[in-house]
């Protein structure tokens, strides 16, 4: 038995500092100059992926980190304001560490390269390095292998170049921007990384950036705090769309020598909250039910709430949900309500929708009866005591409607089961 695994003499080993040879912060896709058209306060938001640079720098200080990676597009494209240049490098004159910025496909290596070609981008604090070439860098006991992208689109694997190791390599450590084929349906020309590629290129670890979300889940490994694997994109900075999951995190890698594991650990560093919820409006206790929901969410003023509404309800009902959102929508950095699919007449509910032709012709019917263009019930309808009928033997408009919501809630449980 190794001392490392023995619990009785642990605490005659110097700590994990002392023992790890490599530390180092991974980040990606700050976008800075992201235009957030169509959200409120888009002024603010981007101001944040600035201010966020602040966090990833505190982070890598408190962590002691060696180096920091950001591995592509740290700018949304080549053609940013001269403003936000300046801007940007004074938000990393502060850096605690070396940082080394890869070119990625929203900043690619091209003619108009921000990289290369901008004033602005000249005099950089010594503490930062661009990665323009796909050429080994050395650092402290570790090699980079950086990938730079040259354009915006490329069907050629970018990690292709990386030598064999040798043994004055140390640490091996791939810094590309692309998508990584572990997931189908990818673009051919999406800069494609394979997934393989650590294993194939002899590296320890590969910093990957272009996807926004951390990935994989770097809380997944076996003591649940701790990743296993050599691949990892640290997702951006500061979320960004309503879309992301587990996004706004860098990674904290540690690398105890060459060919050893990885240990990698996620710190969030985004300050907003995007989240997005649907809620089905029934009634008055539904409305209620939503209220509370909305009102004890998390951190409400560094976040961005969408909530999609559905349901068949009366007026009055519509009106008091639109009320009790408007009463809480201050709290919040910005909450949006999407109420299409909160309809106040069956006559608005599209049968089209429905799976089967069966579930058509019913909802049809159902949705004609209701709403008075035929005065009978469907024929062969049979809603059964539960639902009942009036004293003139025709069923009630709010049994229909009833039906026609648990139809098309069905539906939805369907849809929603199908997606996983
Ligand atoms: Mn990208």
């Amino acid at each position: 038995m190794s001392p490392s695994t023995n619990p009785s003499l642990t605490h005659l080993l110097p700590p994990r500092e002392v023992l790890c040879l490599v530390k180092f912060v991974h980040t990606a896709d700050w976008q800075l100059g992201m235009g957030f058209a169509g959200r409120s306060r888009p002024e603010e938001l981007r101001k944040e992926r600035l201010s966020a640079i602040g966090r990833v720098l505190d982070v890598a200080r408190q962590e002691d980190a060696g180096f920091i990676i950001v591995a592509g597009d740290c700018f949304e494209t080549n053609r940013i304001s001269r403003t936000l240049l300046y801007e940007a490098r004074e938000a990393l004159r502060n850096a605690p560490c070396p940082v080394f910025i890869l070119p990625g496909n929203h900043d690619p290596l091209s003619q108009d390269s921000i990289y290369t070609g901008r004033d602005e981008w000249r005099n950089l604090p010594p503490t930062i390095r661009v990665l323009t070439e796909p050429r080994p860098v050395t650092v402290g006991g570790v090699t980079l292998y950086p990938c730079p992208c040259a354009g915006k689109t490329s069907a050629q694997d970018p990690t292709a170049w990386i030598p064999a190791r040798r043994p004055e390599d140390g640490v091996r450590i791939g810094v590309a921007h692309g998508s990584w084929q572990v997931l189908p349906e990818l673009p051919a020309d999406d800069h494609p990384v394979p997934s393989a590629a650590a294993q194939e290129r002899d590296l320890d670890y590969l910093a990957l950036g272009h996807w926004h979300s951390t990935f994989p889940d770097a809380g997944a490994g076996r003591d649940g705090r701790h990743a296993e694997g050599r691949t990892f994109y640290s997702g951006t900075h500061e979320q960004a769309g309503f879309g992301e999951r587990d996004s706004g995190n860098v990674l904290i890698v540690e690398i105890d020598g060459p060919t050893e594991t990885p240990v990698v650990r996620k710190r969030r560093t985004s300050r907003f909250v995007w989240r997005q919820e649907e809620f089905e409006v029934r009634d008055e206790t539904s409305v209620r039910a939503l209220q509370d929901s909305v009102q004890n969410m998390d951190e409400p003023g560094q976040s961005l709430v969408r909530i999609t509404l559905k349901g068949v309800v009366p007026p009055t009902i519509k009106e008091e949900t639109a009320r009790v959102l408007d009463e809480i929508r201050p709290r919040f950095f910005s909450l949006e309500v999407d109420d299409k699919d909160l309809v106040t007449t069956l006559a608005e509910m599209d049968a089209g929708e429905l799976p089967s032709g069966l579930l058509r012709r019913v909802a049809a019917r159902l949705i004609a009866y209701a709403t008075g263009d035929t005065g009978c019930p469907p024929a062969g309808w049979s809603p059964g005591p539960a639902l009942g009928r009036d004293a003139g033997g025709r069923i009630p408009e709010e049994t229909a409607r009833r039906a026609l919501q648990l139809l098309f809630g069905r539906f939805d449980l369907l849809k929603r089961g199908g997606q996983q």
